[in-house]
């Protein structure tokens, strides 16, 4: 079964595999192709919705990086109860972010929601209580990472939190492909074909480049942050939260 918002964009055979682009055609799939390629997608999001209630303090900013279409920003807006909060979210494909303003303007919220169209790693992060980074900080260069985690965690106020989620390597070679294995295996079970499964791959391969989980809470811990936990894992994607 296919219908237009259905990804198959690699069910062809392409001569050449380009590299991954968060353009118009992947928007226009965007939802179908992350709830069938990322195991725990939808629990994740619920979950940031559910953390925003708890976290996002009176008076604060909440920032979404790289929001995609803001499924993450609109699970906060349902679930804030501070007052005097703002959620920022920001992407810099600019076919996202056209999109995702049309999402966010479909609901109506207590809290404003601003999508902005920039580079995260040019956004000033400031008075924030709730941080959220979800799939996103893979898709940065993996020496510009450490900069960016040590702005948000300046830019947090205490008692502040940082929801990173990330696909990750293992460093144990084994375990690392029992854990690619069973994630296509989760692909084939959601419709994708090897073809499929196989160019993805390819075209991922020089954009997404995954750390270990230990890199990820090692920076976190040399940023400053007091506390991190991964909270969540199925297969090689995994979420972590860090409280300042
Ligand atoms: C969700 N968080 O649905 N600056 C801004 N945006 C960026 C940058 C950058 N340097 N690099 C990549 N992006 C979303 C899902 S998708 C994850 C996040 C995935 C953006 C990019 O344009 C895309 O929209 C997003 O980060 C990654 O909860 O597709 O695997």
């Amino acid at each position: 079964m296919s219908n237009d918002n259905t990804d198959i964009i690699y069910s062809a055979q392409h001569s050449k595999v380009k590299d991954f682009t968060f353009d118009a055609q992947v928007v226009e799939v965007f939802p179908d192709m992350i709830s069938r390629s990322v195991p725990g997608y939808a629990t994740i999001v619920d979950t940031i919705g559910r953390l925003s209630k708890k976290y996002v303090q009176d008076n604060t900013r909440v920032y979404d990086l790289g929001c995609s279409l803001g499924a993450a920003t609109l699970a906060m807006r349902r679930a804030v109860t501070a007052t005097g909060c703002e959620i920022i979210g920001v992407d810099n494909s600019p076919a996202m972010v056209e999109r995702c303003k049309m999402h966010v303007n479909a609901f109506r919220g207590q809290t404003p929601v601003t999508i902005v169209e920039a580079d995260i790693q040019e956004t000033p992060i400031e008075n924030a209580s709730m941080v959220v980074l979800n799939f996103t900080m893979q898709f940065i260069a993996a020496e510009q990472r450490a900069a960016l985690i040590n702005k948000i965690y300046q830019g947090l106020v205490p008692g502040g939190i940082l929801l990173i989620s990330e696909k990750v390597v293992s460093e144990d070679a084994t375990c690392n492909e029992l854990l690619i294995d069973l994630h296509h295996d989760f692909k084939r079970a959601n419709g994708y074909s090897e073809l499929e499964i196989a160019q993805k791959r390819t075209a991922l391969e020089n954009v997404m480049r995954p750390d270990s989980v230990e890199t990820q809470h090692t920076r976190l811990k040399e940023a400053g942050f007091a506390h991190s936990t991964t909270w969540f894992q199925c297969f090689n994607f995994l979420s972590i939260i860090a409280v300042k």
